[in-house]
């Protein structure tokens, strides 16, 4: 596939290591191929089916709203249509991760970064850095939703804050993004519902997260979230669950500088522990975890 401006991955006996690149590309939709959006339609379809149910209302009526659907690659700028009405959001063209400062900037300025190339059939079930599909079907359906869409430009302002308070900051507020944007649960008088991009792109985890007795599934709380180490490799030991959109808003309105010095002084939790005073959904039976490896 052509792609506008590739920048060199570096090679290492691990296969390529996406190296951090700060361009942004227009959507080369023209370039994308039937594989492509072969691949597109059958995560979609897949996902959809699994998530009636699984995923929160808000998610499934919001991607609906704004016209994603199955059977191609949206194009950035339809979609950017109804976003920039509805809550003053942007998609902007990436080529991968960006660094982080790059990355909290755009979204204070609530420009969400979308890579623009979506993976091989052959990693249909996992692949080791964020795609379009991650990026669009999980991360921009909730950039509808007002309140959330609040929290994600709070979110990148704060993160601004934070890279110039230090790397202690930083780390803390990855973990808050970890927990809510990537993996957040949300609890529903129908029971516990997923809002978090990573487990709505992910078909494993959309169901681990739920049904399995491995995890612990515990109540918000905010600084103590900011303290609990996360894996990047295997499903999350933990889910932290909210009880609304609102709840977020409002835990990360204040400033954090307090919260960060207090945090200075306590030692991180890791990502299986539960502490009493947690409000305990399910405390996992902790079957299949690894000991080693919590970020
Ligand atoms: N870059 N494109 C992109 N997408 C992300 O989700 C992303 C990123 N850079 C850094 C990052 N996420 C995380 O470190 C956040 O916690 C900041
Ligand atoms: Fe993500």
């Amino acid at each position: 596939m052509a792609s506008p401006q590739r920048v060199e991955h570096q090679l290492t006996d691990k296969g390529q290591v996406p190296v951090y690149t700060t361009a942004v590309v227009e959507q080369p939709w023209d370039s994308y191929t039937a594989t492509d959006h072969e691949v597109w339609r059958a995560l979609f379809r897949r996902q959809r089916q699994l998530l009636e149910g699984r995923a929160c209302q808000e998610f499934l009526d919001t991607q609906d709203a704004m016209g994603m659907g199955e059977d191609r690659i949206p194009k950035f700028v339809e979609l950017n249509r109804q976003l920039q009405a509805k809550t003053g959001w942007t998609l902007i063209g990436v080529e991968g991760l960006l660094p982080e400062l790059d990355f909290f900037d755009h979204l204070a300025h609530r420009r969400f970064p979308v890579t623009w190339w979506i993976r091989k059939p052959e990693q249909l079930d996992y692949l080791s850095e964020p795609d379009l599909f991650h990026d669009l079907f999980g991360h921009v359906p909730l950039l509808m939703n007002p309140v959330f869409a609040d929290y994600m430009q709070a979110y990148g302002l704060g993160g601004v804050k934070a890279h110039g308070i230090g790397p202690e900051a930083l780390a803390e507020l990855t973990r808050l993004y970890w927990y809510t944007v990537e993996f957040g649960l949300i609890n529903t008088p129908a029971g516990l519902r997923i809002y978090g991009a990573g487990i709505v792109s992910s078909k494993g985890e959309s169901i681990h997260c739920l049904d399995s007795a491995a995890p612990n599934r515990i109540g918000f709380d905010l600084r103590r979230i900011m303290r609990t180490r996360y894996r990047i490799d295997t499903f999350q030991k933990t889910y932290f669950v909210i009880d609304s959109f609102d709840q977020l808003m409002q835990a990360t309105a204040p400033d954090f500088r307090p919260y960060y010095a207090q945090l200075a002084t306590e030692a991180t939790i890791p990502a299986g522990d539960i502490l009493a005073s947690d409000t305990v959904f399910q405390r996992g039976t902790g079957e299949g975890w690894l000991t080693d490896g919590d970020v």
